[in-house]
């Protein structure tokens, strides 16, 4: 098996899912304070600037063109990020190479951004790296939200890319992540923790607290 990773004892990893908004960053953030965390935050940051160039915002501009060449970068930068060592005991991340798969990739093909031709060339490459890498899992934590919640905050953050996806393209996005997270309808890698990632800011902190023991296990 190929690997990248030398140490043989992999660290406790812990995958954050959830819709588009629904909190994935704050919700890394809330365990800066834990040092034996290692946090692999905004995965985004990628997609925005390649070497200055902005394929999310491609992406949503001119999906024919530029679809199949964005997923191919978020699977690239996801799979690195999942081989990534670290000497801490519990790793954090903000997504992972299965929601790619299992919610974008599904929802693009459904609505013609990609055609079956890249659709398959995608699914090759997933097989393929799920063949030769050991994709560490040990739970997932589903920030659960309702589609209208996380279009209220998408249209508030403003993150100048997403200024057309419409309420339809997070309603699909969410019965994607339902169908994979609750049931159970495409291989889940690890147990999921589904939180309230409804609650605003004032109130999510207690619902946060409630995974603190789920993923601080090998520390605590
Ligand atoms: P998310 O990965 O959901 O990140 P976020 O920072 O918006 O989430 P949170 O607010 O919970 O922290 O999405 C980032 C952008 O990338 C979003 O516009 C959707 C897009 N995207 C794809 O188009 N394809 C993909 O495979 C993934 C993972 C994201
Ligand atoms: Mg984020």
């Amino acid at each position: 098996m190929t690997s990248f990773t030398s140490n043989n004892k992999a660290p406790y990893t812990v995958l954050v899912e959830g819709n588009i908004g629904s909190g994935k960053t704050t919700f890394l953030n809330h365990f800066k304070q834990f040092q034996d965390v290692c946090l692999m935050t905004e995965p985004v940051e990628n997609w925005r600037n390649l070497n200055g160039v902005n394929l999310l915002d491609l992406m949503y501009k001119n999906p024919d063109m530029w679809a199949m060449t964005f997923q191919n970068y978020v699977t690239l930068t996801m799979l690195k990020n999942h081989i990534k060592q670290t000497e801490k005991p519990v790793k954090l991340m903000e997504r992972s190479i299965y929601s790619a798969r299992y919610c974008f990739v599904e929802k693009m093909l459904s609505s013609g951004m990609i055609q079956p031709g890249m659709y398959h060339v995608l699914q090759e490459w997933y097989n393929f790296i799920y063949e030769h890498h050991k994709i560490q899992a040990d739970l997932i934590v589903y920030l659960r939200t309702s589609p209208e919640v996380v279009y209220e905050r998408m249209q508030e953050r403003a993150r100048s890319e997403e200024s057309c996806v419409p309420y339809q393209y997070l309603k699909d996005l969410h019965e994607l992540h339902e169908n994979w997270l609750i049931h159970g309808h495409h291989y889940r890698p690890a147990q999921v923790l589904v939180l309230d990632a409804n609650l605003d800011l004032d109130n999510i902190n207690a619902e946060y607290q409630r995974s603190e023991n789920s993923i601080l296990r090998p520390i605590v």
